[in-house]
């Protein structure tokens, strides 16, 4: 039976780069969450009668929100709505079922690689019909009517069996549950040559995965596993848990510890990998290699076209604004149009379905293609995967041959989490009136040549974004980047993104620390970290 609910606004249901994202006990409060999807289906139009797909990375309140989702999309007028069994999807792999299904739209639970739990995150996005982030007009449109919303409708009746596969009925809407990794690997087969990476397992290639307890694991044992034939102990933490065995799911040396010190053992794994809470960041670490994520989508972009699905080669590429610029000097050389982003998979949505771009990806771990909407980290591996079967090389060699080829983009982002919000923005608004003052100034880094705050034409959806981090740029290249993030939970945390480019011909081989020392030290003086913040040293180094 439909039933309306009266209900007051909440006011502090701003979706940010990637949703909702808050405490679960946040989203425990009465009607929270069932405002914010109300919110969203009333700035929507025609979906009356279409499909939803609905699934989560299987944290805690997972199951509680998507009976919640189900019956509202009942309520509501849906004609379907595509589930994953036990409530479980990875963020690509709702982008692919939305894409492959022709659903309207559909509808991810996570708070991605933030920690779940009662006492963790939790967090909801909403996806397009071409399987991507809900445009900026859409989820400003959301937040706008979150503020107003008076009453929300919902099917009260019995709960759907997320536990079975099948089809069953919700007043006149379909139920199916899905199988969550059915279609998803089957895209993962048209894509890739599976025998030649097979072969590869077989040969004695020793590869491991970290699925950190996360959404990732059920789709990592049947792609890795059953079908290419890695034993079972390559999928290490297979089992989603609701707190994620009380780690963080964040696929970073930090987080991802374990398998990066096998990698750096001699007997360690050839080939050593991560993903996040939703399934849609790659961590890629080769024997003694540890490979940065901006230098991940540049050795990419040069290898795709030994890659199947990729044979033809590539419209173009892009990156986000504060991921390192190794893929232009890839782009450069190719021939092939590079587009700088700001943070966030919604501006490479437009990029991609324009067909202006094949390949995109940011330095925060996401990496993807054309074949979704999302950034997807199971395909980042099987990409580095097929790379090394047909090159038969180790991940340390094809390293030194890109550096060889292209120079060396010296990465690395400094992150200080959780600091009083009020200090964070103060330092931003500091540093921002004094950009016109800063070129010509010589630092221990070198001297400032320019300074500016990035913001993005989208060409398009014609958008204009501002306020997309602060820039400073040295003569030879180097550069420095803050930016708040917009996916914490608590106070502010302000990110600091470091790079030098060492060209051809120069010295390649140095430890990433030793080489950006000058920026790292002018990156907190220049900013006046300590002052604002109160902190010497960013608690999280990627
Ligand atoms: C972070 C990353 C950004 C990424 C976003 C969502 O955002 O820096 O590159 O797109 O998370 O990723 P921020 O605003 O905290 O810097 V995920 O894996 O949450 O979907
Ligand atoms: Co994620």
């Amino acid at each position: 039976m439909r039933d309306t609910v009266a209900t007051t606004p909440f006011d502090d249901q701003k979706p940010g780069t990637s949703g909702l994202r808050k405490k679960v006990a946040r989203f425990q409060t009465e009607n929270y969450l069932e405002n914010y999807v109300q919110s969203v289906f009333d700035c929507l139009s025609g979906y009356e009668g279409k499909t939803l797909v609905v699934g989560g990375d299987g944290r805690f309140h997972n199951r509680e929100a998507t009976q919640i989702i189900i019956a509202m999309a009942a309520a509501n007028g849906f004609g379907r709505v595509l589930v994953g069994q036990d409530g479980i999807l990875s963020t690509p792999a709702v982008s692919h079922i939305i894409r492959k299904h022709g659903a309207f739209g559909g509808i991810v639970l996570s708070a991605s690689h933030n920690p779940g739990g009662p006492d963790g995150d939790f967090g909801i996005k909403y996806n397009g019909e071409n399987g991507g982030p809900g445009t900026q007009a859409v989820m400003d449109r959301v937040e706008a009517r979150s503020r107003e919303i008076t009453q929300y409708q919902i099917w009260r009746d019995d709960e759907v069996d997320l536990s079975q596969t099948g089809t069953s009925k919700l007043g006149s809407m379909k139920v199916e549950i899905v199988d969550p990794v059915t279609d998803y690997a089957e895209l993962m087969e048209e894509l890739f040559d599976m025998d030649a990476i097979a072969a590869m397992f077989k040969g004695g290639f020793n590869f491991l995965f970290d699925a950190m307890h996360a959404v990732t694991g059920p789709y990592a044992k049947a792609i890795f596993c059953d079908r290419l034939g890695a034993p079972s102990s390559a999928v290490i933490n297979g089992t989603p848990k609701e707190d994620f065995g009380g780690g963080h799911p964040d696929p970073n040396l930090v987080h991802a510890k374990t398998i990066y010190e096998a990698a750096m053992r001699d007997d360690g794994p050839d080939l050593a990998a991560a993903s996040d809470g939703d399934g849609d960041r790659n961590l890629i670490i080769g024997k003694k290699c540890f490979v940065t994520p901006s230098d991940s989508l540049a050795v990419i972009a040069a290898n795709a076209h030994l890659v199947p699905g990729y044979a033809d080669g590539l419209k173009g590429v892009a990156r986000s604004m504060p991921t390192s610029g190794a893929v232009d000097r890839v782009a450069e050389a190719m021939g092939l149009p590079m587009y700088e982003t700001p943070t966030g998979w919604k501006f490479f949505g437009n990029l991609l379905d324009a067909g202006d771009i094949t390949l995109c990806g940011e330095e925060s771990a996401g990496t993807s293609s054309s074949h979704v909407r999302e950034k997807d980290g199971l395909w980042a591996v099987l990409m580095w995967l097929n790379i090394l079967a047909a090159r038969k090389v180790s991940v340390a060699d094809i390293m030194a041959d890109h550096y060889e080829q292209y120079g060396r983009n010296y990465y690395a982002r400094h992150d200080y989490e959780e600091v009083d919000s009020q200090g964070a923005n103060d330092l931003v608004t500091a540093l921002r009136a004094s950009l016109s003052d800063l070129p010509g100034r010589v630092t221990e880094a070198g001297t400032i040549q320019q300074a500016d705050e990035f913001a993005y034409y989208d060409q398009v959806d014609e958008s204009y974004t501002e306020g997309q981090g602060l820039r400073v740029l040295f003569e030879g290249g180097s550069r420095i980047v803050y930016r708040l993030s917009g996916t914490g939970t608590v106070g502010s945390t302000l990110r600091v993104y470091i790079e030098r480019y060492e060209p051809v011909g120069g010295d390649l081989t140095r430890e990433t620390g030793d080489a950006i020392a000058d920026l790292i030290t002018t990156s907190r003086s220049l900013a006046g970290i300590e002052r604002h913040t109160g902190r010497t040293e960013p608690n999280v180094i990627t």
